[in-house]
């Protein structure tokens, strides 16, 4: 009788998912979290005030999510070069088509704190065991992955998953992990959506004195996003932290969703959203937070557009 009770328990679970289309992909990922030392201002400049920053202000050791190849056996870049600059805040940019199925083999190599660590994943299909969350008394090993220890994250893109969301510790370490950059995204297309030309990841979180995009802030720190003229370009923006930011870029407007042209959308703790335009505006533009003080405090970067 329980046996039966637990066949028909997953079931449902499985009805609840929608079933997988007929060869849907299995994608396996590698990510460990792992200890760095993080600067936040590399170029030690406050280029809106024009002062020097104190590096004791800006570096400081944390731990962040990493690629690797199979079975962790060696780390990798966690974003594509053509992304960015080779960021490791966020943490990899995981992606999928409506109707694959994802394994995150996650690893806790938190050499530093030591700390448990998880990853929960918004957007996406799963069951209790791949929630990542940790409940005291109720969640299992998903939400409270011990140092040293391995756990896999099953998840499945339904046809609500399409667009870009958020993944984060939500481990019993989860408050000070998120404030040390233990976030990423997951970008999701349609089962025919088009590959855009160029994907740009906007993540607005404080990082120590700082308000950081992708872990640093000022420009010559930040992000700096490129295409050229006649490209179809993607942001995916997204915010963690306690804070509400407004993205804006200069020179463009795109649509929101309910239709209305917009140069600025406004983005709040673990909310996320995409944008995408076909470029025709060359020029050297920014993009920031226009949250002023955000700004002020280094939420500001560059968007270059060259000529075709
Ligand atoms: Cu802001």
């Amino acid at each position: 009788m329980r046996r039966l009770l637990r066949v028909l328990a997953a079931a449902g679970t499985l009805a609840l998912l929608g079933a997988p289309s007929a060869g849907a992909r299995v994608i396996d990922t590698w990510v460990a979290a792992v200890p760095t030392s993080w600067n936040s201002v590399p170029n030690g400049r406050d280029a809106i005030e024009g002062t020097p920053v104190d590096p004791a202000d800006s570096i400081f050791p944390t731990v962040v999510y990493r690629r690797y190849t199979p079975h962790w056996g060696r780390p990798l870049a966690n974003a594509a070069r053509s992304s960015a600059d080779g960021l490791s805040i966020p943490g990899p940019l995981l992606r999928a088509r409506v109707g694959d199925r994802l394994r995150i083999h996650f690893k806790n190599m938190d050499t530093l704190r030591r700390d448990p660590h998880s990853m929960h994943f918004h957007g996406v299909g799963y069951r209790p065991s791949s929630d990542g969350a940790y409940i005291p008394g109720f969640s299992g090993r998903d939400g409270n992955v011990k140092y040293g220890r391995t756990w896999t994250y099953r998840l499945i893109a339904g046809q609500d998953a399409v667009g870009v969301w958020p993944y984060h510790d939500h481990s019993p370490s989860m408050h000070a992990s998120i404030e040390g950059g233990m976030f990423g995204m997951l970008s999701i297309l349609g089962p025919h959506e088009r590959v855009p030309d160029r994907e740009f990841e906007v993540v607005f979180s404080p990082f120590g004195k700082f308000m950081a995009i992708d872990g640093r802030a000022f420009v010559g720190n930040t992000p700096v996003f490129s295409s050229t003229v006649g490209q179809l370009v993607q942001w995916d923006v997204m915010a963690m932290g306690s804070d509400f930011h407004t993205f804006h870029v200069h020179g463009h407007r795109w649509l929101t969703p309910g239709g209305r042209p917009s140069d600025t959308q406004t983005v709040g703790p673990a909310e996320s959203f995409r944008i995408r335009w076909r470029e025709h505006d060359p020029g050297t533009w920014l993009y920031h937070c226009h949250v002023e003080d955000h700004m002020m405090r280094g939420m500001i970067g560059i968007y270059q557009v060259s000529r075709r």
